[in-house]
Formats: C-alpha cells, sequence, structure tokens
C-alpha cells in the first residue's frame, strides 16, 4: 500500500531494491533458502516484522563454563543474561506452546535454548520438540548449543526436520578460547585451561561442518568481550562463513556485578555501541550479519522487540488448549499479501544516484508489517536505518526502556533518555508525535517527522534521502 506520491517522489537517487532488507529479502537469496528462512524472525530481517519466536526454558543442564554465564540465570548465549525464566518439564513446554499459538498467531518458531545446553540435555529438547511437531505443523524448531555435543546429535537433528540451529563461537583460538571457558565436561572427564578450549574449538568446528553438509542452516553467535576477542570476531566471521555458516550475530557482552558472573565482578566491561558498530562493519563482506537481534528473555514470546512472557507464566496457561489451524493459516495468508505488498515497495524503488559522501541517519517507529506505524510516544525501540549513495541499510535496533508516553502523560525523564537514544540521527520518523517531544527532538538535532506515516519503512528512507540529496544540490 505504497503510495502513489511516495513513488513519484522516489529518487533517481535512493535505495536500489537489492539494498533495502538485503541481508532477508526474497529477491536476494536461492528459492529454497528463501523457504527455509521465510517465517524465522531470527533468521530473516524482512520476516522479523512480521513473525514472532517463543523459548520454553525446558534444558538446565549445561556441559561447559563460560565466564560470562551464572547457572542461576539461563543460558547467556541465546538470551538476556540476568533474567530468570520459569523451567519447564517437555510436557509443560509443549502445553505452553499450544497456549501461545492458540492466542498469538505471528508464532512462527519454537526456539530452545537452555537454560543449560540444549543439546547437553537432549532428552529433554527432543520430547519437548516432538510433542510440539505432532500438534503444530506450521511451527519451525530452532536450537541454539555452545557445539560441544553437537556432533553426536546432527544425524537426530536431521532426522527431526530441525533446520535452524545456533552455535555459539567466541573464538577459533583456542589461547582465547581459555580466557573465555575456565572449563568444560566431555566424555564423562573436566577438562580446563587450553586444553578444554581446543578440545571445544574441534567440536564446535566439527559440528558446524556436519550440519553445513546435511543442509542445516546454522547461525552462529559470538559475544563481543572487548580486550579480549573484539580483533579476532573477524577471524572468526571469516572462518564461519569459508565453513559455510549461513548468518553471523555478533552480540555485545552484558557485564553486570550483581549478575555474579566471573566477567561481571572482575570487572570485564561489555562494548560501547560504537565499539560494537565497528566490529560489525569490519566483519561486512564475510558471512552475513544478523543486525536485528534484541538478546531476547529467556522466556521470550512475540515478536523480536516483544517481551509477552508474563502473559503465559503456567499458572496463567488454560486447562484445556484449542488451536485452530484454519485461524492460524488465514492469518499466514494475511501476512503474504502484507509482504507482497512491501517486496512491491521495494522493487519501486529506482536504483540510486551516486551522491558520493552524502549519509542520512534515520531512527524509525515501527510496530511491525515493515511501516511506520507507531506513535513516538508508544514506541518501545527504535530501527536504525543508514541511507547513502548505496541504499538504505538496516544498522541495527535501539530499545527504549521507558517508552515517553506513559498513562496518556508525556515522561520529561524518558523525553532526555530517547533523545539521547538516537542523538547520532539524522531524522526520526514515525506515525504521529506531540508538539513537546518534536521540540525536544529539533533542540537536539533531530528532525522528526510523521510526513511518511503508514508507508513502508526503505522506500520511505529512500525518498527522504533523495529529497535530501536534491535540497544539497539546490544550495550548492
Ligand atoms: Fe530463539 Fe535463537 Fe532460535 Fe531465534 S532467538 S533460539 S535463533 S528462535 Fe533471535 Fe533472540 Fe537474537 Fe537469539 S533475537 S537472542 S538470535
Ligand atoms: Fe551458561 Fe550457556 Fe555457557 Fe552453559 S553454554 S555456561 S548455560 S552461557
Amino acid at each position: 500500500m505504497i503510495a502513489k506520491p511516495l513513488i513519484d517522489a522516489l529518487p533517481s537517487g535512493g535505495c536500489s531494491a537489492s539494498a533495502c532488507g538485503s541481508s532477508a529479502a526474497p529477491e536476494d537469496m536461492a528459492p529454497e533458502v528463501w523457504a527455509k528462512v521465510k517465517d524465522h524472525p531470527c533468521y530473516s530481517e524482512e520476516a522479523h516484522h512480521y513473525f514472532a519466536r517463543m523459548h520454553v526454558a525446558v534444558a538446565p543442564a549445561c556441559n561447559i563454563q563460560c565466564n560470562y554465564c551464572n547457572r542461576k540465570y539461563d543460558c547467556a548465549n541465546e538470551s538476556r543474561p540476568g533474567v530468570v525464566s520459569e523451567r519447564l518439564t517437555p510436557e509443560q513446554g509443549a502445553k505452553k506452546v499450544l497456549a501461545v499459538a492458540a492466542s498469538v498467531p505471528q508464532l512462527s518458531v519454537l526456539g530452545i535454548a537452555g537454560p543449560g545446553d540444549a543439546l547437553y540435555d537432549w532428552r529433554k529438547t527432543k520430547a519437548t520438540f516432538a510433542a510440539v511437531a505432532t500438534d503444530l505443523a506450521d511451527i519451525k524448531l530452532c536450537l541454539s548449543t555452545n557445539g560441544l555435543a553437537l556432533p553426536d546429535h546432527v544425524d537426530e537433528i536431521v532426522a527431526m526436520n530441525i533446520d535452524h540451529v545456533t552455535i555459539t563461537i567466541n573464538m577459533i583460538d583456542p589461547e582465547i578460547g581459555a580466557k573465555i571457558y575456565p572449563w568444560i565436561f566431555y566424555k564423562h572427564k573436566r577438562f580446563e585451561g587450553l586444553e578444554a578450549a581446543k578440545i571445544l574449538h574441534e567440536r564446535q568446528m566439527l559440528g558446524l561442518d556436519m550440519l553445513v553438509a546435511r543442509g542445516v542452516l546454522v547461525k552462529v553467535n559470538s559475544v563481543l568481550i572487548p580486550g579480549i576477542n573484539d580483533e579476532h570476531l573477524i577471524a572468526v566471521n571469516r572462518e564461519v562463513k569459508k565453513r559455510g555458516a549461513f548468518l553471523h550475530n555478533v552480540m555485545p557482552l552484558i557485564s553486570d556485578p550483581a549478575h555474579g558472573t566471573h566477567f561481571g565482578l572482575t570487572g570485564q566491561r561489555g562494548p560501547t555501541a560504537e565499539e560494537l558498530k565497528k566490529v560489525q562493519d569490519a566483519c561486512e563482506g564475510g558471512a552475513k550479519l544478523m543486525r536485528h537481534c534484541r538478546q531476547c528473555r529467556a522466556d521470550a514470546v512475540g515478536m523480536l522487540g516483544e517481551d509477552r512472557g508474563q502473559e503465559f507464566t503456567l499458572d496463567k496457561l488454560p486447562e484445556t488448549i484449542e488451536v485452530n489451524p484454519a485461524k492460524r493459516e488465514a492469518y499466514r495468508r494475511q501476512i503474504e499479501a502484507k509482504r507482497e505488498l512491501a517486496a512491491f515497495a521495494r522493487m519501486a524503488v529506482k536504483p540510486a544516484e551516486t551522491r558520493p559522501g552524502r549519509v542520512l541517519t534515520v531512527a524509525v517507529a515501527s510496530k511491525g508489517d515493515a511501516l511506520i506505524n507507531q506513535h513516538f510516544g508508544h514506541a518501545k525501540e527504535f530501527l536504525i536505518y543508514r541511507a547513502d549513495a548505496l541504499g538504505v541499510k538496516f544498522l541495527g535496533a535501539r530499545k527504549i526502556d521507558d517508552q515517553y508516553c506513559q498513562g496518556g502523560l508525556g515522561e520529561d525523564s524518558s523525553l532526555s533518555r530517547i533523545v539521547e537514544l538516537i542523538r547520532d540521527c539524522d531524522v526520526m520518523l514515525c506515525a504521529k508525535i506531540g508538539g513537546c517531544p518534536r521540540g525536544e527532538l529539533k533542540a537536539a538535532g533531530i528532525e522528526p517527522s510523521d510526513a511518511y506515516a503508514h508507508e513502508y519503512i526503505a522506500p520511505s528512507i529512500a525518498a527522504l534521502y533523495a529529497a535530501r540529496c536534491a535540497e544539497a544540490d539546490a544550495d550548492a
């Protein structure tokens, strides 16, 4: 539903179709790969505008120790450290998935990411997946592992149709690994230091090779630990690309003494946003980067920017749950129609005209469907895009801790934090904004605009970029 005036306004400069949402749009990949990722919100940036995932914490045991983990909490490799989820039996986990599927039509993926290691605790992971696969054929199964036990389970992973596996790979040099992993437990024996890191590295590489050979899509998560593996992650990126990984997700270490981890207690800090971006940018050209990860809660339910876990705790699950497959199917058809329109909007953008050196950084308030459709005051996150002569590129999401509008009133302290959050942006696009925040943003040098309300994100930014270039040309 891209507006005609917007298409007309589209630039001779702007975004090339392949650059808009480039990392995951259908026009950018082989049809068989697109078929696998098109409804996985983590494996496709495009899909994350439409589909939701959930985690169930059914696998508590772990076979290694990471210096950024405290076992009191869930596996920090795929969930925000310091968040404890409700531990579930496989039966409870499967029941919870049914309950979510019955009321969240966007739900397309069940991920098991702990609270320990999904493969070390394979019996429980498998029982949960088996129950869900029987009841809900339209749910994709996804798991995350540290990789140590992975080579032992590849056959079963393939047999169970699990075609998305994440391996956390923080190093390919065991000397660096020894600074991250104090010990591992392997073949009924505890190994420490360099020996432990060597075994872990070999098992991770073997597991990655085996999955790729069997056609499973592998995402690699790497925790960026300043001073330990920051430079090294570029070599990790190149190595996992060489071995066929589909996606590389460089995540910032979250380190807080209150979490009681080794790193938290010894003062190891996490990276700044600039340091993270620097490493991500340096990795460009290698394995494709995931930039839309939200470092989920361990009991995450909903779209990636959402936390609906508290709506589905065990005590809130109904006795009997009925999932209506026809209703879910109808919803998917609606989504397909929306994405066709979004794809049309991307295709409508004409190739870029070179405007060397001109860059526009844009913050967008969106509540999904790839549209600029969120009010400024209700935004819980901003999507950050960069437009330049090469096109429009998604850079990542920034979370707003306290939304501006609370109980119908604007909150001044939240406003100043929001302004700080997007201070490096030139423009903020949203569906609607009031006078007070508009003034504050302007005073900070950020142009607020609701001129593209309910339009598609990428083509709107392309049009805006072109308009800015034209203005600059006229002034020159
Ligand atoms: Fe969960 Fe991970 Fe599967 Fe996604 S999360 S197991 S691949 S279904 Fe996604 Fe969350 Fe980032 Fe993980 S946004 S933390 S990458
Ligand atoms: Fe913790 Fe996960 Fe590392 Fe195990 S693999 S120690 S649960 S972060």
